[in-house]
């Protein structure tokens, strides 16, 4: 399971990525000079500051008296008026660098990333000595290890030392055998698309309220000397040696705000001397078991795999796209890697780039943006068996909630919370665009709170967790419906709209003119209307709040009907306005079939209908999130050959050198999606995608291999899981399902949608089972046995 080169990497999108979930590195496998660009997540420029815009209450009655007035021209300028900052943007950390002093004339060269290990390893000879390197990024041990060997004696010679791109002094410490970087982080870094004289803003170092951070560099070698100065760590004459990189900032979760007490020279140099105190092999076997105990949770295989083993892995992706199956399973299996690299407990919710980025103002400042690529890198977490590394994205939820309820209320003194379309490590909540720079189609959307509610539910579908839903998920979902309560308002027919409302950065036309903010996106209706049954669904479950889940009916019952429109359409926006890109990238008006609830086939058979229309007027083109979320779209319209042509799209080479580009998407060398540029969400995507072409829950019914293409004949697939706490195995053959297994969490009657005769049985005992309604049979399940569905 390997992404492989014969090659160092020339661009960052060609080097191999490891993380685990707060430090991250990108390994170049220079042969003379390495580079490792590292990353720490907290690692953000700026500082919590208020980005509450108490005029926007006062012009909100305005803006919308002139969308009922359909003077949208009015509404687009009016919006400006409303806006806030724009967000911090997160940094790179620096870079691992070290000189071999052999050269660079070298044969046999190879380099890969293992995804069911977490290492690259990078081996080339020079002359006949053999030098091999591993690298990996310790969860247990919070470190980025780096073992070199050569294969003959006393052979290794390099000076290895760390740098940045942001202001740094070094030091080094020669009887902890330490060299260290520290600095203080920009107080302002503007975003890449903003147009500023001074982007990159420092404070004065002894009084910048920035994060402070701090990295270090240790090494223990076997063999020959080792001498630490100015310059770094000279190893001379030994056959092993192992470097450690352990790093720190000032930021304190608890506060979300730089901490001064926080003494990131011990917090670095205790990691450091921890794990260098064990041996290697005790330190990749703690790594290894961490792992696995993630990554073996699903396996998958689709067929033969049709290129050579030793196939550098672009010219797998240009030779044979999908049509090799082992690709398919690489690009699903990528997407679980990503995850348990860059989201664990305890660590940042991962951004536009998960935690890996070398640009001081990186693309779109990589940021947390709400209007679907932030929820979209967490759509594999439940289905893909990686509930836990959900936990980040809750955590960055709370803190939303608890800033978006300021926000709220400064600004449309509106109760509950809201977050807008763009957050940061300081959890802004504001809307964007710098207070009037920023265009409203994309910088002026309130739902973004809204969405990522849908989580947090989602969290408990799948588990049945109910202490999660009562402690954690209601009190934020509650608050978020709470929102939309005062959010909405009654149009002339009383009917409950939204009003200023875009959807995601599509603008519509009226006349020769196009515009952002209406009323009543079918973005906006569908988020909370799913908001809203979700809630009333918790409060029966929990028994609580009686009167409240009342009220939210009534309401639901209220709110404008989705519409279809022109071309059997769902309709975008209130009005049947003609958009002003028609394959444009974002697919917004479709959030409730995928990744929503809301439009299924059995409870809005002609909305699910009309849904699919758009999006095949939309087309398979996109931004390689966008396809990725045609994947899943496909997935739950279940066609499943459509879902593998998207596939198929996505799999398509992006050259290093490619920069912003918003027509076509694909991925990167080392399979990383591209918009281009770099975003991870697309990874994230696939890999949800696949898993929804496999097995589906969200109808209330386990829909066991609901798209299947063609193009996968016989394989299999284990470890997903379903709604109701159910893990799910399933085999096929001759596109056919053969036998599903299921492991049950909780006691209830299991419903399983049946496309052919079955038979099931538990420890091989014949279980009976009844016809239901809509194709589903329903047989009795206990919690901790395991139940066989085989066809007849
Ligand atoms: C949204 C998208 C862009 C890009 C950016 C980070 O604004 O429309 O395509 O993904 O987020």
């Amino acid at each position: 399971m390997n992404i492989q080169f014969h090659a160092p990497a020339v661009y960052w999108t060609e080097a191999l990525p490891v993380g685990n979930g707060r430090l991250g590195a990108m390994i170049f496998g220079g042969v003379e000079k390495e580079r490792i660009a590292l990353n720490e997540d907290t690692l953000w420029s700026g500082y919590p500051k208020d980005w509450n815009n108490p005029g926007a209450k006062d012009v909100l009655p305005k803006v919308r008296e002139i969308i009922a007035q359909e003077n949208y021209e009015e509404a687009d300028r009016l919006c400006k008026e409303m806006m806030g900052p724009y967000t911090q943007s997160y940094l790179p950390f620096g870079d691992l660098r070290f000189v071999m002093h052999h050269g660079d004339v070298n044969h046999q060269y190879s380099r890969k990333l293992d995804l069911s290990t977490g290492i690259v390893t990078v081996t080339y000879n020079v002359s006949d000595v053999q030098y091999t390197r591993e690298t990996f990024a310790s969860y247990p041990d919070q470190s980025i290890v780096v073992r070199l060997t050569s294969s003959k004696e006393g052979m290794l010679d390099f000076r290895a030392w760390l740098d940045s791109p942001i202001h740094y002094a070094s030091s080094f410490d020669a009887d902890q055998k330490q060299y260290m970087i520290s600095g203080t982080a920009p107080e302002q870094v503007w975003p890449s698309y903003y147009n500023s004289e001074n982007p990159i803003v420092y404070g004065a170092p002894e009084s910048s309220k920035a994060l402070k951070f701090h990295g270090g560099l240790a090494v223990v070698h076997e063999g020959g000397t080792l001498k630490v100065n100015a310059d770094g760590l000279h190893v001379v004459g030994a056959t092993s040696a192992t470097l450690f990189f352990s790093a720190a900032t000032s930021f304190d979760a608890s506060m979300g705000a730089s901490h001064s007490e926080r003494d990131l020279r011990k917090i670095t140099t205790d990691a450091i001397q921890a794990v260098s105190s064990m041996t290697y092999e005790e330190i990749r076997n703690r790594h290894l078991d961490d792992h696995r105990k993630l990554f073996d949770r699903v396996a998958l295989s689709l067929g033969e795999s049709k290129a050579p083993s030793d196939m550098p892995t672009d010219r797998r992706i240009a030779e044979y796209g999908s049509s090799d199956p082992g690709l398919v399973e690489l690009l699903f299996h990528y997407g679980r890697y990503l995850m348990i690299a860059s989201s664990r407990p305890g660590t940042q919710s991962a951004n536009l780039q998960g935690i890996w980025n070398e640009e001081t103002r990186a693309p779109w400042s990589s940021n947390h943006t709400l209007n679907i690529n932030a929820e979209m890198n967490y759509w594999p977490a439940e289905s893909c068996n990686m509930a836990e590394l959900h936990e980040p994205l809750f955590e960055f939820i709370r803190r939303l909630a608890c800033n978006g309820k300021e926000t709220a209320e400064t600004n449309y003194g509106a109760r509950g919370w809201v977050a807008h379309h763009n957050s940061d490590l300081w959890a802004q909540t504001a809307p964007v665009g710098d207070y009037g720079d920023g265009d409203p189609a994309w910088a002026y959307w309130p739902m973004g709170g809204v969405w990522l509610t849908q989580h947090l539910w989602e969290h408990y579908a799948f588990s049945g967790d109910e202490a999660f839903l009562r402690e954690t998920a209601y009190p934020i979902m509650k608050e978020a419906a709470l929102f939309c309560l005062d959010w909405l308002m009654e149009d002339q027919d009383g009917y409950l709209i939204t009003s200023p409302s875009t959807s995601p950065e599509l603008k519509f036309r009226v006349g020769d003119k196009c515009h952002s903010v209406s009323a009543s996106a079918t973005m906006d209706l569908s988020l909370i209307g799913e908001c809203f049954d979700n809630c009333i669904k918790s409060a029966e479950l929990l028994g609580i709040d009686e009167d409240f889940a009342k009220t939210l009916a009534v309401k639901k019952q209220k709110l404008l009907p989705l519409q279809i429109g022109k071309h059997g359409r769902l309709q975008e926006w209130f009005q049947d306005f003609e958009e002003e890109d028609a394959h444009h990238r974002h697919v917004s008006h479709l959030v409730g079939v995928y990744p929503g609830r809301l439009i299924t086939e059995q409870s809005a058979p002609d909305l699910f209908r009309a849904a699919k229309t758009s999006l095949e007027i939309r087309g398979d083109g996109g931004t390689g999130w966008s396809l990725g979320w045609k994947i899943g779209l496909w997935a739950r319209f279940k066609d499943g050959n459509r879902a593998e042509r998207l596939i198929s799209n996505l799999l398509s080479l992006v050259k290093g050198e490619d920069s912003i580009h918003r027509g076509r998407g694909g991925v990167y060398a080392n399979l990383f999606d591209a918009h281009p540029p770099f975003q991870i969400d697309g990874n994230f995507a696939a890999t949800a995608g696949i898993s929804e072409m496999l097995l589906q829950s969200h109808q209330g019914c386990l829909e066991l291999l609901p798209a299947l293409p063609d193009a996968w004949k016989d394989g299999y697939v284990k470890g997903l899981r379903g709604r109701g706490g159910y893990v799910v195995d399933l085999e096929w053959e001759n596109g056919v399902l053969s036998k599903a297994e299921i492991a049950v969490s909780i006691t209830q009657t299991c419903k399983v949608l049946a496309k052919q005769k079955v038979r099931i049985t538990q420890d091989g005992e014949e279980v009976a089972y009844s016809v239901m309604g809509n194709g589903c049979i329903g047989f009795h399940v206990e919690s901790g046995k395991r139940y066989v569905v085989s066809t007849v």
